[in-house]
């Protein structure tokens, strides 16, 4: 399988994280891109190339300019009125206030913006967030070009974005971009199974309200795991959209019986659908050893299913998104891509 990797991941590079009422080192880290590169080369995956630069129209198809302006500038803001810690959020358009106005200052774009306070804007943000979403296009490209599969290394991760949010350790929705790639090049129905451990409450958005994009995500009981505020079993989409998004949330302690039998059904779904593509967001923060998780996957468990999404037999996109257990990160998305490959 070929893999796509820019090196420019390097540029998101922030100092602090707000977890639990302190400023810590990051769990979305560099390390983490450069333990799964070493492990697909370990492997010998198959050929790793840097991705082609793509016009901004590509990204603009699925979110706001103003919010990509925003991106683009924040630094440059935050740094302008003298503040010398990293870019927070730190109020936001809350209940009965007014949130379809955009505030001129960056402490209200930020809040407008963000959907989250633990992710900290700092000097590269967006070049790196730009590189990572060329590398989701280059690796659709591959498919569109003929390949069955291949493996974005995105670095930033995308899934938490949605067209005007960012958050979650994201910027820029690189899966949700690739989906629609596909779509604007003549597929009919696209499949995006989202298997990190958190709720992809950004892709979901972005999709509700369609039937040529089913969302499936199986992760966390919003009830004790972030995103908190999306990804309940009775969001079923709207609209036209209406049967064509599909949660699992999970409780504490969840065992790989109880995700495999998860997974296995979201898979019968997507069968059904018969899609042209499947794009996996693929976090492996549903590891046992998950700083910040709570699911019970081991690492052989990846393989299985992974071998469960080959079965599928579709072309398939995988896009990295999270996953904060260093030393195993590399270990546990490549057995992934193993297992899918049956090997
Ligand atoms: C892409 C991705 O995996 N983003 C995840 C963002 C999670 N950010 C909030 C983390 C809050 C963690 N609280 C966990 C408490 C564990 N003791
Ligand atoms: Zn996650």
């Amino acid at each position: 399988m070929l893999t796509v990797f820019s090196e420019k991941h390097v540029l998101r590079n922030s100092r602090t994280e707000l977890y639990g009422g302190e400023l810590v080192p990051p769990f979305e880290c560099p390390a983490r891109a450069e333990h799964i590169l070493q492990r697909v080369k370990e492997v010998s995956l198959g050929d790793v190339i840097a991705p082609t630069d793509f016009e901004i129209t590509a990204v603009n198809r699925i979110h706001d300019i103003e919010f990509i302006h925003f991106l683009e500038t924040c630094w440059e803001e935050w740094v302008a009125v003298g503040y010398s810690g990293e870019a927070i959020a730190t109020c936001w358009p809350a209940r009965g206030m007014q949130q379809q106005r955009v505030p001129n200052h960056i402490d209200g774009k930020l809040g407008y913006y963000a959907l989250a306070a633990e992710t900290a804007i700092s000097n590269g943000t967006w070049e790196a967030a730009r590189a990572s979403v060329n590398v989701a296009l280059t690796a659709q490209a591959a498919l569109r070009d003929g390949a069955s599969s291949a493996f974005a290394l995105c670095r930033p991760p995308g899934h938490h974005a949605a067209a005007d949010m960012f958050g979650g350790y994201c910027f820029i929705n690189n899966a949700a971009v690739a989906t629609q790639a596909f779509i604007d090049q003549g597929a009919s129905r696209v499949a995006l199974l989202d298997v990190d451990f958190h709720h992809g409450n950004g892709s979901q958005a972005i999709f509700y309200d369609r039937d040529d994009v089913m969302f499936l995500s199986l992760h966390g009981d919003p009830r004790d795991a972030f995103p908190h505020f999306l990804g309940y079993a009775d969001e079923c989409g709207q609209g036209a959209g209406q049967g064509f998004n599909h949660n699992y949330p999970m409780g504490p302690g969840t065992s790989f019986d109880t995700w495999g039998a998860a997974l296995r059904d979201a898979c019968n779904k997507i069968k059904k659908y018969a899609p042209d593509a499947l794009v996996i967001s693929l976090g492996v923060d549903t590891f046992e050893n998950d700083p910040i998780s709570f699911f019970r996957l081991a690492s052989d468990d990846f393989k299985r299913y992974g071998a469960t999404i080959g079965a599928l037999n579709l072309p398939t996109l995988f896009i990295m998104e999270g996953g904060y257990a260093i030393e195993e990160i590399g270990v546990n998305a490549v057995n992934v891509l193993e297992g899918f490959e049956g090997r």
